[in-house]
């Protein structure tokens, strides 16, 4: 008989568990977070549009990068990934100005060592798309960092090889995206390196937890966008006037239904997969 997973960590709606020296059981769970605390009700198939999302994409990125998936287990949430030494930066990409990217901006003109242009407004979609790497927090905010200081993290010629293969991944699947109706404003990778020293992608890849998703056909800089996802969350918990602190408050039915039909539609749209067909098999979404 195989050993039991043996539980390693936790993540706000992940678990984390190691199978044995080389390999990991990374679970999505159902629950979501909205202004940074974890709701008491779960929207029913999250991890599993969120697990087949990143295979999707994990699938159709292996020759830009190599990456930890080994395979999905047949619960849909569920991935075995190769266990990795990772990397102690995060590795954002921004192709629009939101969030803390906006916020640095508005301040200072320059985020994470990018000097922008004058006159751009929140949402604008950027010149190019930018590298902007952040400290892993272990509690609290990750914390954006200039390319000096990511450098002195892992090594100046690790950092360039991550940036470049970054922002040749946001490239290829936010063109993807928008040609079925979805923003990627931004996204966030984690990469490691296995035995041999070789730089894989880790962790969830282009999900609308790992980035931001905004209905294209809603776009129009100038202000914060909706979210493609979470809106309705959002809104719900606006109109209780939540001071956004722990607890937050339950979701009703109907902001229930409504958030897991944009979750399914996201997955949908970008998979191009039912998503009763990734429910059936969910190692659909590689093949
Ligand atoms: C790893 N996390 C984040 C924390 C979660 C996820 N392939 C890997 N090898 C070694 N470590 C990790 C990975 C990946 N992916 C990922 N922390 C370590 C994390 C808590 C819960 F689900």
């Amino acid at each position: 008989m195989p050993d039991a997973a043996v539980h390693v960590g936790s993540g706000k709606v992940r678990e984390l568990y190691a199978l044995d020296d080389d390999r990991l059981l990374l679970v999505a769970s159902d629950r979501i977070s909205t202004f940074d605390v974890v709701l008491p009700t779960e929207i029913p198939d999250k991890g599993r549009v969120l697990c087949g999302l990143s295979a999707f994409w994990f699938a159709r990125t292996g020759a830009t990068c190599p990456n930890h998936l080994l395979e999905i287990r047949p619960d849909g949430r569920s991935m075995e990934c190769r266990r990795l030494e990772m990397l102690p930066i995060e590795c954002v990409v921004r192709g629009y100005l939101a969030g803390s990217g906006w916020k640095d901006y508005t301040q200072t003109g320059v985020v994470c060592g990018h000097e922008l242009p004058a006159g751009l407004h929140e949402s604008d979609r950027l010149p190019e798309p930018i590298f902007t790497p952040a400290t892993k927090a272990e509690a609290g905010h990750d914390e954006n960092i200039d390319l000096e200081t990511a450098a002195g993290l892992v090594a100046s010629e690790r950092l360039e090889q991550v940036q470049a293969t970054a922002l040749a991944l946001y490239e290829f699947a936010a063109a993807h995206a928008l040609e079925r109706g979805i923003v990627i404003a931004d996204t966030k990778f984690e990469f490691g390196l296995d035995a041999d020293g070789t730089v894989l992608l880790a962790d969830e890849a282009f999900t609308p937890d790992s980035s931001r998703f905004w209905p294209a056909d809603e776009y129009a800089a100038g202000g914060p966008q909706p979210s493609f996802d979470k809106q309705f969350v959002r809104d719900y918990c606006e109109s209780l006037g939540w001071d956004k602190t722990p607890p937050g408050p339950d979701l009703p039915d109907e902001v229930v239904a409504g958030t897991r039909a944009r979750y399914v539609e996201a997955f949908e749209r970008l998979t191009g997969i039912g998503f009763d067909r990734y429910m059936d098999d969910p190692g659909v979404v590689v093949r």
